[in-house]
């Protein structure tokens, strides 16, 4: 059962319910609304500005009445119903500080550990069962990572993986790419070598944040995958030294590609990314693509490269690395805001090939979302 409670002069509403309770102010309340007039029955969106609503707005009644909460506003002198349930899912009543590096639901980040529980799919079963998609989507959405098995060995098979949530991310790359060992390669991926854990194309503002690669053939000794979640690096370098978190937070990096012609593509990133308030939203970490590193003051340059060094190392800490081997048909997806992917060297008689391309973590929210609401789990 829910309480209410005016103060402030009609400024703050509270809700206690259980002993807990939860401010809120007029102005959010009201901006809040979820009323016909305020928002399009039709698609949600706000009808109103904020302009239209007055700077002397005031709460003057409160009412409870079941799962319901009416409110008067003045001057408008207007009453507009609540759903408890949605002010208590918006609720913003909470302390204010959280250690920087904190990381929001449904985030958990992981270790080689996650082998024993690895988000697989099978690929028959995403396209057919919305209740499969929406399982390993939410995987992806909580791990960054996620691996398909049973697909077809298909030219362009990476596209229906895509199209199982969203939209390709078309670059100077193509709408995909050949992994596999080429001539005069414009990029070293596309040779036999071994690929230290990195994101993909940081030189790109902004980065596509899912990159999926599809597995056609595997018949070369070598070209084991490797991933590792960048966001429990940063949370483990910021345990081990603070100093060494904040200056790769705070500090942008530089990343450039002008491998091929007509193609100069440069950013300026930190390599551990923060919002406002702390909260550890992406990594960007290419050896291969690292630019010089022009932005860190003098003073913090060797502290700045000693924390490089660092990151580095606890990346290739086989603590951190869950590794498989794709066969034909298996393909897997990382959010490449935080999951770091790496490929062995591979070599001798055989074929390795892999067809790679973009897309957005957007998109793939946006579709479990949706499957979500369609179907609470
Ligand atoms: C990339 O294309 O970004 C790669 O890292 C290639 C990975 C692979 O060949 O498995």
């Amino acid at each position: 059962m829910y309480e209410h409670h005016l103060s402030d002069n009609g400024q703050v509403l509270s809700l206690r319910k259980d002993g807990h309770e939860t401010r809120f102010h007029a102005i959010w309340l009201r901006d809040n609304a979820q009323d016909a007039q305020t928002r399009s029955p039709a698609n949600g969106q706000r009808l109103i500005a904020l302009r239209d609503i007055s700077e002397d707005l005031a709460i003057s009644a409160a009412e409870i009445t079941g799962t319901r909460l009416s409110l008067t506003f003045q001057p408008e002198d207007r009453s507009i119903d609540y759903d408890l349930a949605w002010l208590e899912r918006h609720a913003y009543d909470r302390p204010a500080e959280r250690r920087p590096g904190w990381t929001a639901d449904p985030v958990e980040t992981w270790d080689s550990r996650l082998m024993e529980r690895l988000p697989t799919a099978d690929f028959g079963a995403v396209q057919s069962d919305p209740a499969a998609l929406q399982g390993w989507l939410a995987d992806i959405a909580r791990y960054g990572f996620g691996k398909l098995t049973g697909g077809p060995v298909q030219d362009q098979a990476l596209m229906q993986v895509v199209d199982l949530f969203g939209h390709v991310r078309e670059t100077n790359y193509g709408r995909h790419f050949e992994v596999r060992t080429e001539v005069n390669p414009t990029n070293l991926a596309y040779t036999g070598l071994g690929l230290q854990a990195h994101t993909d194309n940081p030189y790109r503002d902004p980065v596509p944040t899912i990159q999926v690669l599809y597995c056609l053939e595997s018949s070369a000794a070598g070209g084991e995958n490797m991933v590792v979640d960048g966001f429990r690096v940063a949370e483990r370098l910021r345990d081990e030294n603070q100093d060494w978190f904040n200056v790769l937070s705070r500090h942008c990096a530089r990343f450039e590609y002008a491998g091929s012609d007509g193609v100069i593509l440069r950013s300026r990133r930190p390599m551990i990314e923060l919002a406002p308030d702390g909260e550890l939203i992406g990594v960007r970490f290419n050896n291969r693509s690292a630019a010089a590193i022009t932005d860190v003051p003098f003073d913090e340059m060797a502290t700045y490269y000693a924390a490089y060094r660092r990151m580095g190392e606890i990346i290739d800490d086989p603590a951190m690395e869950v590794s498989f081997r794709l066969e034909p048909g298996e393909s897997f997806l990382v959010d490449n805001t935080r999951v770091l992917h790496a490929r062995k060297a591979y070599s001798g008689t055989g074929t390795r090939w892999f067809q790679g391309c973009y897309a957005d973590m957007d998109g793939l929210h946006s579709t479990l979302a949706s499957l979500q609401e369609r179907r609470p789990e």
